[in-house]
């Protein structure tokens, strides 16, 4: 298993498709980088295509992942490996560059350090033969693995086969000092993150979900009320020298922000407090990327996270100026910064074209279920909210449904059938949070179009939640953003059989623009009232009318004609077999004259 090959394979020959697969089962000595195989089976390949390739290379030599795309792509599809200051992930990337040069990018830089790789090589190809190798490594400080590097190269192949690579990393994870109160494995498995915020404590509960969504341990709580943020700390000046000393305290790893941080910002907490830094952003990113399943979840995942790291690439080169300088070998420089940058819009654009398409294909899709005569209801609401819950209940769905954030992050259609024989089309999609990055609703849109286009919307909160305004709050914003906010909603509050705050729930239900139902996906409460709700408010609701007609009623047929659409008609000795779907008023004149309407009327 685990023979695919990754990143964007489209357009590449079918046997060169075969020729990477085959990477997977070739087999690399202990003491060699890459085997002289793969190496010219890389060149060859990627020249020809003029498509970066990658291959990721465990300490055993087994090939662990082939991938199409540069190094930003191909770290984009690894990211699920934790990483951690103190280890390798013991797996190595060789790439190539079609365009022939060896000199590692910026972005190469990022992926060795953000994957922790034991080495990042890349291969500059010309004519289906490499040029010239370049390898590159982490080199600790102060025990540390921090975005500090160490160049090789250039290499000619054979000194790439046989660079001393073991040793390296030897060497290398000998200078790593972990910290003494690491103690356990399970602790060795987990980040631990201390959480900070400028908003007040409250808001660091969801942060914490949001860390251990992540995978991360939180250790600690850090909160400065503060109007603005410093320009260049985010936080007080004397709040990051506490930051520092608690980090070191504790042990941490990392320190998440419940904002997003601008790239001077990230660097200049780096600097001071000696680890990782991370944003909410990019955690919501991060998570999204771990979750997408489908095509279309990590398409528009992978391009939100471009267009994340695209004006954060300044930032980078700076650090890796001063870094080229340090060790006497050229820095990338700004033509090398714009070479990656046009990389990267170039994957921005071919993703954007991908999602258009994906984009297209749902709607024809939607037009489809139009002719089905359904109305489209999409469940919005609040992650965690229990949406996926919902659509569970009502429609015997199997949903998965989870107590963590993003449970859900692709569409799932189901048909749900209300009294009378009435049909809708229930749609249950990604939940939004506060602070949701706005380029994943933007990435987001090709899936979200399912919310804007709906019919109906049925916006599902938590009632048992303490936060439930703000959650309601925050979800109409991004409602609003998808230019949605004014289209029939019923508010669920679900969740009643939980202890709820009744006050809160009463002043929400009476300001309240619209209908509020109050149910409990769990144990079946309120939902009769619900579909109610639903038939009265699904705009066009229509109904179904399946049988034969008298062939002296050809009027009633012209009234389906004018007035519903008609799937099938037949002339049969019987009389007229026909198979449409009309509003409720028409129906009413129509069904008392359909013979074995399979489509019974109301009783
Ligand atoms: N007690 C109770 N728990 C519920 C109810 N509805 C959902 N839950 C729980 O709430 C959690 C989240 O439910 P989901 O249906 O996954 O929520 P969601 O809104 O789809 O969440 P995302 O997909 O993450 O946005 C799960 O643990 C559910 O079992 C309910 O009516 N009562
Ligand atoms: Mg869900």
């Amino acid at each position: 298993m685990g023979q695919t090959v990754y990143g964007n394979t489209r357009g590449l020959k079918k046997v060169d498709l075969d020729s990477l697969q085959s990477i997977y089962d070739m087999v690399i000595d202990k003491d060699q980088v890459i085997s002289p195989e793969i190496a010219r089976t890389m060149a060859v390949i990627s020249s020809g295509s003029q498509r970066e390739l990658a291959v990721f290379i465990d300490r055993q030599g087994r090939v662990v992942s082939v991938g199409v795309g540069d190094a930003a792509t191909v770290q984009l599809k690894a990211q699920s490996k934790r990483r951690s200051a103190y280890r390798l992930s013991g797996l190595r990337c060789i790439h190539t560059h079609p365009a022939g040069g060896g000199q590692l990018s910026a972005v190469d830089y990022a992926a060795l350090y953000d994957m922790r790789l034991d080495a990042m090589v890349a291969l500059g190809v010309l004519d289906g033969k490499i040029k010239e190798a370049r390898l590159a490594c982490l080199e600790p400080r102060d025990g540390q693995l921090t975005q500090n590097f160490r160049d090789f190269g250039p290499l000619s192949p054979e000194q790439l086969t046989g660079f001393p690579l073991t040793e390296l990393i030897k060497s290398i994870e000998d200078n790593i000092i972990p910290p003494a109160s690491i103690t356990t494995t399970a602790d060795r498995q987990a980040e631990k993150a201390i959480l900070v915020t400028i908003d007040g404590a409250d808001s660091l509960d969801e942060l914490a979900l949001l860390a251990e969504t992540a995978g991360a341990v939180p250790v600690a709580r850090v909160s400065q009320r503060r109007q603005r943020p410093d320009a260049a700390f985010f936080i007080g000046r004397g709040k990051v020298e506490e930051l520092a000393l608690h980090r070191q305290r504790l042990g941490a790893d990392l320190v998440i922000f419940d904002d997003e941080l601008n790239p001077t910002q990230t660097r200049n907490l780096e600097n001071s407090i000696g680890c990782r830094v991370v944003d909410r952003t990019s955690l919501i990113l991060d998570i999204f990327a771990r979750r997408a399943r489908t095509k279309e979840g990590q398409l528009q995942v992978e391009l939100a996270q471009l267009q994340y790291l695209l004006p954060r690439l300044t930032g980078l080169g700076t650090v890796l100026s001063r870094l080229g300088g340090g060790i006497g070998t050229r820095g990338p420089g700004e033509t090398k910064l714009e070479t990656d940058r046009r990389h990267i819009r170039r994957r921005i654009e071919e993703l954007t074209g991908a999602i258009e398409q994906v984009r297209r294909h749902r709607r024809r899709q939607r037009q489809g279920r139009r002719k089905a005569a359904a109305p489209v209801v999409a469940l919005v609401g609040y992650t965690n909210a229990g949406k996926s819950t919902l659509l569970n209940t009502l429609t015997r769905a199997k949903v998965y449904t989870a107590n963590q954030l993003f449970a859900t992050l692709d569409p799932t259609t189901r048909r749900l059938v209300l009294p009378g024989n009435r049909e809708v089309l229930l749609t249950d999609t990604v939940g939004f949070i506060r602070k949701l990055p706005h380029h994943l609703v933007k990435a987001f849109h090709a899936t979200l179009e399912e919310v804007v286009e709906a019919d109906l919307l049925l916006h599902v909160a938590d009632a048992s939640h303490p936060e439930l305004l703000a959650q309601i709050t925050a979800v109409e914003g991004v409602l609003k953003e998808l230019g949605a906010r004014d289209k029939n909603t019923i508010l669920v509050l679900n969740k009643i059989d939980q202890p709820v705050n009744h006050k809160l729930v009463e002043q929400v239900k009476l300001s309240y623009r619209g209908q509020v139902a109050e149910v409990s996906s769990r144990d079946g409460t309120g939902l009769d009232r619900l579909k109610d709700l639903i038939i009265q408010n699904a705009l066009g609701l229509r109904r179904r009318v399946k049988g034969w007609l008298p062939y002296d009623r050809t009027d009633l047929l012209a009234l389906l004609h004018r007035h519903g659409e008609v799937y099938s008609e037949q002339y049969t000795p019987r009389g007229i077999r026909v198979e449409a779907a009309v509003d409720e008023n028409h129906w009413a004149a129509v069904a008392p004259h359909i013979q074995q309407n399979d489509f019974e009327p109301p009783v």
